[in-house]
């Protein structure tokens, strides 16, 4: 069985559930969202694939699943990878993939989001606070990887696919070198596209690269 993601390149969350499906060598084809034309503010799509008007939306089989975290959760759970071995690892990576989503994703993605591809000239005030919020959740990933190799535990679980997948995007979109300013954080993301089967967002998903504006 094949896998459909409904995705666009410059979805980190989509970029995720990618990552996900090909560490776990599983088939997927990819549905472009044409999300810059207004698809998924479209009543139609809502009704068809998703209620809550986001991009990424696997459907395996029957089932149409939305937010990234549910995905992987599913997919971990179904494939028996990347799930944490015991229940502490696993209640580990629920926190992380709450974290990410409350704390790390959200700030870094509306971040990249404004600068890069909202044609409207962002206010500086905004910028400012988002920048502070996404360098304090970085702190905190940072000084956790200068002690261990994965973000949940001793292996990779989708609680990493899941805070790395907006950090892969290139240095001009989000506008760190990881390397220079977290060092830690740029060799766990070494250790994760190390991985048999890893592919970079723009390499695994469907819709033209956009420069970014600014
Ligand atoms: N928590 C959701 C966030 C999904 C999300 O924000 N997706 C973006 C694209 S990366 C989207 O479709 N946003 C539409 C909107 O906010 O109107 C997840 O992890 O799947």
């Amino acid at each position: 069985m094949t896998y459909r993601l409904h995705c666009f390149s410059q979805s980190g969350n989509a970029f995720k559930v990618a990552m996900a499906l090909d560490l776990m060598g599983q088939p997927w084809e990819p549905v472009f969202v044409d999300f810059f034309a207004g698809e998924t503010r479209r009543a139609e799509w809502r009704e068809a694939v998703n209620a809550m008007g986001e991009a990424p939306v696997l459907e395996d089989g029957p089932l149409m699943l939305s937010q990234s975290g549910v995905i992987l959760d599913h997919l971990a759970r179904k494939h028996g990878r990347f799930g944490g071995e015991s229940e502490a690892e696993r209640r580990e990576v629920l926190r992380w993939i709450l974290f990410d989503n409350h704390k790390f994703t959200s700030y870094l993605a509306t971040f990249r989001f404004l600068k890069c591809f909202m044609p409207k000239e962002p206010d500086p005030a905004v910028m400012g606070w988002l920048k502070g919020r996404m360098d304090a959740a970085l702190a905190i990933a940072e000084k956790e990887l200068a002690g261990r190799d994965f973000i949940a535990g001793p292996a990779l679980t989708i609680a990493d696919l899941s805070m790395a997948g907006y950090l892969f995007y290139p240095a001009e979109e989000h506008g760190y070198d990881w390397a220079a300013s977290h060092p830690a954080i740029a060799r766990w993301l070494a250790r994760i596209a190390a991985m048999p089967g890893w592919r970079g967002p723009y390499e695994c998903l469907p819709g033209a690269r956009i420069a970014p504006l600014r």
